[in-house]
Formats: C-alpha cells, structure tokens, sequence
C-alpha cells in the first residue's frame, strides 16, 4: 500500500483500502452519535493509537476541517486517492444530506476522493415495495422486482411490479373461448357483420376473415402480399375501405382490486398511402358500460403513416398498453378497437391474439 501523507510527527496515512475500511467504521459510528467528535484533536498521532476503529475517526475528524490529512500532510506522496479534490464532506449520519451533496445522491463517500453517492449499504436503498430487493452498486440503488418474494405479502400475489408491489395478474381475454376469444378461433361467422362471439361488432360487414381458407387475405399491397393470421386461421379486419367507422368491443368486468388494464395484441398495419394526406386511423379505447369513453383520448392510436406500404408481416405484441383501472368508479367496462378512414387510400388494420389482464391486488 502506497502511503499518502504524513502527519506532523511522522506517521504515515494509508490510501487506498485501508482508509476506506477505517470511514466505512465511521459512517456505522456516526448514526449512533456525532461525527468527528471523538478522539482527541484532528490528525494528533495520539488520537486514537493507529488502527482501531476509534482511531480511524481521530483520523477522519482531522481531515474533515481541514486541520489534518492527506492535503495537508508534509512531504507525503499525493499522487494516489484520495489526494484530489473533494466534492463533498460527511457531516450527517447515515443516509441523510451530507455537506456538498444533494438529495438525488445525498451520501458523502469519504473512502477514496469523497464523492456524493445514492447510498453506502444496501438499506440506504429501501424503496418501499415490498418485494424489490435493494441492493446499493457501486454508490447506485438498485431495485429488482422477485415474484419469490410476494408469497407472504398483503396482496393475493403472483408478480412483483416495481411500482405498485405483490399484485395477481388475472386473464379476462385470451385465445381461449372461456376468456373472450381473443383470437377469432372460436364460434360461427354468421355474414350478417356479426360473430364470433362474444365481440360486439358495428360494421356493415364481416370484420372477422379466416385467411387460411385462401391461403391468405388479399388487402391493400394486392395478391403478391397476402396476409395470413398472426394465431390460428382467422384476423380481426378493421378498416379496408374507404369512407368507413368499424368497431369490435368487448364487455369485461373488472375484478375487486384491480389495478392496472394490460392491453396487449398483434398487429399488422398495411396501407396503399403512409403520407399524412391519409388520414385513416385506428385507436384501442376504454369506454364504460354504456359506450362512453373512460379517458379523453385513446389507450393506444396509430394512423396510416405508421402502417408498411410494402409488407403484410405482423408486429407480435404491435399494441401493448397498460391503463391505470384503480380509480374507476364501476367495474364494467367495455374495450374498443375503433378505425376511422377517410376518403382515399385504403388502408388495412390486421388484428390477432388481442389479449387483455388485469393486475390485481385485493
Ligand atoms: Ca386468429
Ligand atoms: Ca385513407
């Protein structure tokens, strides 16, 4: 270990690993009384008698004021840490605001040059969620979500989410018949613009197509760029024409305790037109039980300039939106898939695999 400095009578400071172990002691020291306070005057040999802990903030308190340490240390060898500038000073116990520093990294790390850290130890980093783990990286708090940890918590828990804590992530549509149909697969298309059930359908055609009957469904890029279902046979076809309002929507009842609304499904946008003269839009609402909407715009919105003038491949998870449910004041709700067109242009909206959750904690 290179040593550092020197004191007035001689005794050397360490630098490096050593120091720090000796201000890590201190930090611990000081949440339980006053920093710097003990051990005789700032950097006297006699301040503590060398390496005890107690010694080590003799040592800590010296260089603090300024009376004592490495800066001014006669004839030492600054060249290695922590002889540069300081940004800051320890003077508040524990995690609280340390001279020179602020609240977003209110620590002062004294071991090397001090420096202003998020935290020391890891219960400096305590974030409130019960199931994160805080960990303290190098000055950094870190917080990861474990699902391990929601077994015993206040929620019905299966998932961690890092904001909102143990919450159960519940199904309301999937691919299955029991849950919504989300995919088309299941139950008769009837030809009269309704079914499968149980969609609401407001079109004056079909919006539901099996493509694999063609082996693919001809829209707007024309025969050489047939589109096929994302899941199973069949796609939810908004939009197509022009002039038109199509609309698929689903009741759902939220359960007790819900928490955020998980929209989630695969899309593919195709359009003859992507420049902002075309005006056809497709937007993903959340309307109460009567068909109002429930926020003043959209969950989810895209228009023609966002559809491909070239391919007919679907984006996996091309919506995936949450909405914060928790202040609703009824659990009935009904999701909307809506596209609008004007009069030129065709653009086709794709939709397969709508999948909607609900995070729930109760
Ligand atoms: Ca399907
Ligand atoms: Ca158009």
């Amino acid at each position: 270990m290179l040593p550092c400095g020197f004191l007035a009578l001689g005794i050397p400071i360490a630098c490096g690993p050593l120091l720090g172990l000796d201000e890590y002691v201190v930090e611990e020291a000081a949440s339980g009384g006053s920093p710097g306070s003990g051990g005789g005057a700032a950097g006297s040999p006699d301040g503590g008698g060398g390496t005890t802990s107690t010694g080590g903030a003799a040592g800590t308190g010296g260089k603090r004021d300024g009376s004592g340490g490495h800066m001014g240390g006669s004839g030492g060898d600054c060249s290695a840490e922590p002889c540069g500038p300081v940004e800051c000073v320890d003077t508040a116990p524990g995690a609280q605001l340390d001279d020179g520093c602020d609240e977003a990294a209110p620590i002062c790390d004294e071991r090397g040059i001090p420096t202003c850290v998020q935290c020391l130890r890891a219960v400096d980093c305590d974030d409130g969620i019960e199931c994160t783990v805080d960990r303290c990286e190098e000055g950094v708090c870190v917080s990861t979500p474990s699902d391990a940890l929601c077994g015993t918590g206040t929620c019905q828990p299966e998932l961690c989410d890092s904001d909102l804590g143990c919450l159960q992530e519940l199904t309301l549509i999937d691919d299955t018949a029991m849950y919504g149909n989300g995919s088309f697969e299941h139950g008769a298309i009837d030809g009269n613009g309704q079914g499968p059930p149980p969609w609401t359908y407001n079109a004056a055609w079909n919006l539901v197509y099996d493509c694999a009957e063609t082996d693919g469904c001809q829209g707007a890029l024309g025969a050489n760029l047939l589109t096929r279902a994302s899941h199973g046979a069949r796609v939810l076809w908004m939009a197509g024409v022009n002039d038109h309002v199509d609309d698929t929507s689903q009741h759902l009842t939220l359960p007790a305790g819900a928490r955020v609304l998980r929209v989630r499904a695969d899309t593919s946008l195709q359009t003859e037109s992507a420049t902002p003269t075309n005006e056809d839009v497709l937007e993903v609402w959340l309307l109460d039980a009567v068909g109002a909407p429930l926020q003043p715009t959209p969950l989810w919105r895209r228009t023609a300039e966002d559809a491909s003038t070239d391919s007919s491949a679907w984006t996996t998870d091309g919506i995936d939106v949450d909405v914060d449910v928790s202040t609703l004041t009824s659990p009935e709700v009904r999701i909307s898939f809506r596209s609008f067109t004007d009069d030129s242009s065709i653009t086709d909206f794709f939709l397969d695999r709508i999948r909607v959750t609900t995070l729930v904690c109760q």
